[in-house]
């Protein structure tokens, strides 16, 4: 489709400025078909970026290899320019907005030079879904597009929806590299030197702008950018949750359903719990989304949540059907794979897929790789942080509902990070105010991995939101408490999620005590019963326990180890106590809800009696 023929005005004189701007060879206005996707990903195997994978065993499947600069977020490189420097808070990067837009501007000039400019009408929610949101992403990358088409809802149906005159958050994006005449980019992936990347929120006005990389949440600009940075700064201003947290549906064998989402740091499993199957006889789990949940209010004072995606882009390495058997399920076809390693018979490798690297492989630098078991320090073949991205409907578990325009309603949420010490393994908020607490001490201890800060200190990471909040996370605190405030004032306080704390993390000297993936079903059990407020519980001065015999054990946890998982460590949560009144609440000065000073006090009290 061409610009001419949309019949949005505001939105056609945006894509007309836009090429002004940008000066691309060719403009092409996405309608989102099977034919779109597969051109888009013939032109990158054209260009010598993208490689075709065994059709026999990844039907539909490629691989790209991305910039070795260019693998991952960027974070000290995106910024928060709200008009006022105090409503990005300290937790992110600001800039004043004009200044920021003036240097992109200079940026954009030209950039889409030798290229085609790709217009991506998307939905970030079922299309036409109240709660959805409609984006428009302005991009130099035929990968980007291809992407899109898995993650979000992309085409003409959009733009059905718009209309003339309907809302949408405008996207740009460009690789930040124009080609000469008659240069392409043959195998090099296209991206600007670190220095020149930018990923810019603009949340007064709701725009996203982002320049020089072409991975991941900097390039689809619908996931973090919008559905999480953009969306967060519209939810505190309409009164709704817009959460980094997977949304998973549970049965019990009496075929009784609740829907749970859960918040969690980075390397704590999110994708694999959100597709968990369950060790517990008879009960069942089911995905909506792994990542991200916008959730309202229904008129029956519940909350009801959409996956505002349609794909997963999930870290690769780690995932083999161990640990996440409807993972691997979903990316056997039409999947996209970034920085994983290739085989001689073009399958893909990473490290703990399951198996032993079959021969000599390409690494994620296009490098041949040999694996040696000998070698502890041998540099790994696949990135780190190398991805998948694959259909959702393409997940076994994928529940019914998923793309259940109304959403579904949430009788829980989870927090959790990794923590080998005094956390016990699930603990209940005693009120909303408790929880809004527990979610704003989230964090995971730091490995000797990490460098930066010193090994057995606590890397906090509130809601998990920390990278993704597009505004000060202490106003961000205080929506939550008054999130809470009005359902109770509504007298609907009893229709709000229950809050719940959980740790699959906890170790002894022999190592983890709990064997974590499918028998975490035992700890959802128990929360399930407690949101109809069942289930054998003791009040301690930390939340609300299970009774060491509330929760099944699996093989190899002993009842003692069970006490170990649920006891209340009195000196250890003095010192996590004391952590956080000294480094992590200070952190948010003056916009720290007096609630949570209050609860912290309160908790201190509790465990000194
Ligand atoms: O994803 C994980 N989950 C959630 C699963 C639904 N992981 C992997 C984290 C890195 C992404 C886990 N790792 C979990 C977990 O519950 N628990 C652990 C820790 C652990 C690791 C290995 C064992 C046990 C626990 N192995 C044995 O018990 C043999
Ligand atoms: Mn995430």
């Amino acid at each position: 489709m061409k610009v001419q023929e949309l019949k949005h005005a505001g939105l056609k004189k945006w894509v007309e400025d836009a090429v002004a701007l940008m000066s691309p060879d060719s403009v092409e206005v996405c309608n989102g078909s099977q034919a779109e996707y597969d051109r888009m990903i013939q032109i990158t195997i054209d260009n010598g970026l993208a490689t075709p994978l065994n059709p026999q065993k990844l039907p539909g499947c490629v691989l790209f290899r991305s910039d070795p600069s260019d693998v991952a977020r960027v974070e000290n490189r995106t910024y928060i320019a709200s008009e006022q420097e105090s409503d990005a808070g300290p937790t992110n990067n600001w800039i004043n907005p004009d200044e920021l837009k003036k240097t992109m501007t200079e940026l954009y000039r030209g950039s889409m030079k030798g290229r085609t400019m790709y217009v991506i009408p998307f939905s970030m929610g079922p299309v036409g879904s109240e709660i959805a949101k409609i984006g428009v992403e302005i991009t130099d990358s035929p990968y980007v597009v291809a992407n899109m088409h898995i993650m979000t809802r992309v085409g003409t149906k959009v733009l059905d929806v718009l209309g003339t005159d309907g809302y949408y958050v405008p996207c740009f994006h460009s690789v930040g590299k124009p080609l000469g005449t008659g240069e392409k980019d043959s195998g090099k992936w296209p991206c600007a030197p670190l220095d020149k990347k930018y990923i810019s929120h603009f949340p007064d006005t709701r725009e996203i702008w982002s320049y020089g990389s072409g991975y991941g949440g900097n390039a689809l600009l619908g996931k973090k950018c919008l559905a999480l940075r953009i969306a967060s700064v519209l939810a505190r201003d309409e009164g709704w949750l817009a959460e980094h947290m997977l949304i998973l549906k549970i049965s019990n064998p009496q075929g009784e359903v609740k829907y749970i989402t859960g918040a969690f740091p980075s390397a704590c499993g999110k994708t694999n719990l959100a597709m968990l199957i369950p060790k517990l006889p008879g009960w069942k789990v089911e995905t909506v989304g792994d990542d991200i949940a916008w959730m309202k209010f229904g008129k029956d004072g519940r909350l009801y949540a959409i996956n505002p995606e349609a794909g997963f882009f999930g870290v690769a390495p780690g995932t083999n059907r161990e640990s996440n058997l409807n993972a691997m399920e979903t990316i056997k076809k039409n999947t996209i794979y970034t920085n994983v390693a290739l085989t001689e018979d073009k399958d893909v490798w990473w490290e703990l897929i399951g198996h032993d690297a079959p021969g000599k492989l390409i690494d994620w630098n296009g490098n041949e790789w040999i694996q040696d078991k000998n070698n502890k320090d041998q540099k790994p073949a696949a990135h780190p942080n190398s991805r998948f991205t694959g259909p959702a409907k393409q997940c076994p578990a994928i529940a019914n509902e998923w793309e259940d325009p109304a959403g579904v309603p949430i009788s829980a949420f989870l927090f959790g990070g990794r923590r080998p010490k005094t956390i016990p393994l699930v603990n209940q908020a005693k009120s909303w105010v408790h929880g809004v607490f527990m979610g704003s001490i989230v964090g995971s201890e730091v490995t000797a991995a990490a460098l930066d800060v010193k090994a057995g200190t606590i890397r906090r990471d509130p809601f998990a939101m920390l990278p993704f909040c597009g505004y000060h996370m202490g106003d961000y605190f205080k929506h939550w408490i008054d999130i809470g405030k009005k359902a109770e004032a509504d007298g609907k306080g009893d229709k709000l999620p229950k809050i719940f704390f959980v740790n699959w993390f906890r170790k002894n000297d022999k190592g983890f005590i709990w064997p974590g993936y499918g028998e975490n079903s035992r700890v959802l059990a128990w929360i399930f019963e407690r949101c109809d407020s069942k289930g054998k519980f003791v009040d301690t001065p930390i939340g609300i326990l299970p009774t060491p015999d509330a929760i099944s054990r699996p093989d190899g946890v002993s009842e003692a180890d069970m006490q170990e998982l649920l006891k209340v460590e009195i000196e250890g949560w003095k010192a996590e106590i004391a952590d956080v009144r000294q480094n992590h609440y200070p952190k948010f000065g003056g916009k720290l809800p007096k609630e949570l000073a209050v609860e912290l006090d309160a908790i201190e009290k509790r465990l000194n009696t």
